[in-house]
């Protein structure tokens, strides 16, 4: 099977290394390459992903760091990732927020799932489970995810413990190819990827994962994000 991870990042060069660190020191074999997607980040984000990656002797061969010509929105960035895994022909990829807020060590968990369920269409990272691990998120964080996931339980009919974190994992041998068509540009591009599953009934299931804010710098404001994901789930629940 042939995975790949595809990285978005935006003005993260503090965390993106520590994530690009982390996967150095995991050297996960089921790995083929290591695709960082910027997008017009205005720090050194690129410079310093770059540099790091010349000290590493398992990364330094397996990765790569594309530029978008224009901040594209985080939806923007996973097509762009998509479009690159197609052009490989992996099977699957992982899409691993570059700001270091999931745990890299965790994609080993994901793996073993998909290689025990080989049917999988998508493996959900979940914060939210009673089994993850959370630090450093604030109370209303915590309250207004809840209610999101108590919002989208009912709506699709089916218990969601995470509307979308920053690691999930993207089978596409098991997922039909018009399944991305019109996914937009904005952060809640996985309220669209969620609902589809759901749509669908594709193969999926949902694992706890480690989550944390420490220094990140978050660029999807609470209230603004949250209206964004209850007007996106509207829209794709008129199609259901
Ligand atoms: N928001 C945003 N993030 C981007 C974009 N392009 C790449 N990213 C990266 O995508 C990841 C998610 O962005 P965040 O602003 O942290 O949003 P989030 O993780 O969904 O929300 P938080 O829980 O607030 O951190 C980070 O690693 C960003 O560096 C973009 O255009 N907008
Ligand atoms: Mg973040």
């Amino acid at each position: 099977m042939r995975l790949g991870i595809v990285v978005p990042t935006f003005n993260c060069a503090t965390q993106v290394t520590r994530v690009l660190q982390g996967l150095e020191n995991l050297r996960p074999g089921f790995i083929e390459q290591v695709v960082q997607i910027d997008n017009c980040s205005q720090d050194d984000t690129v410079s310093r992903s770059r540099q790091m990656v010349q000290s590493t002797s398992w990364l330094i061969d397996r990765f790569e760091c594309l530029e978008n010509p224009f901040n594209m929105g985080l939806g923007g960035s996973f097509r762009v990732g998509l479009q690159y895994a197609r052009e490989e022909k992996w099977d699957g990829f992982f899409f691993l927020h570059g700001d270091d807020q999931a745990d890299p060590a965790d994609i080993v968990k994901f793996y073993r799932a998909l290689i025990h369920q080989p049917e999988l269409g998508c493996i959900w990272g979940s914060r939210f489970a009673d089994e993850s691990s959370l630090e450093g998120y604030s109370g209303v964080r915590k309250l207004g995810n809840q209610v999101l996931n108590g919002i989208f339980s009912f709506g699709l009919k089916r218990r969601i413990t995470d509307i979308g974190s920053g690691l999930n994992l993207f089978v596409l041998r098991n997922l039909p190819e018009r399944f991305f068509n019109g996914i937009e540009n904005h952060i809640a591009f996985d309220v669209q990827i969620l609902t589809r599953l759901c749509r669908e009934q594709i193969p999926m299931m949902s694992i706890p994962i480690k989550w944390r804010q420490c220094d990140q710098i978050s660029n999807a404001p609470n209230i603004q994000t949250g209206i964004l994901v209850l007007k996106t789930l509207a829209k794709e629940l008129r199609r259901l």
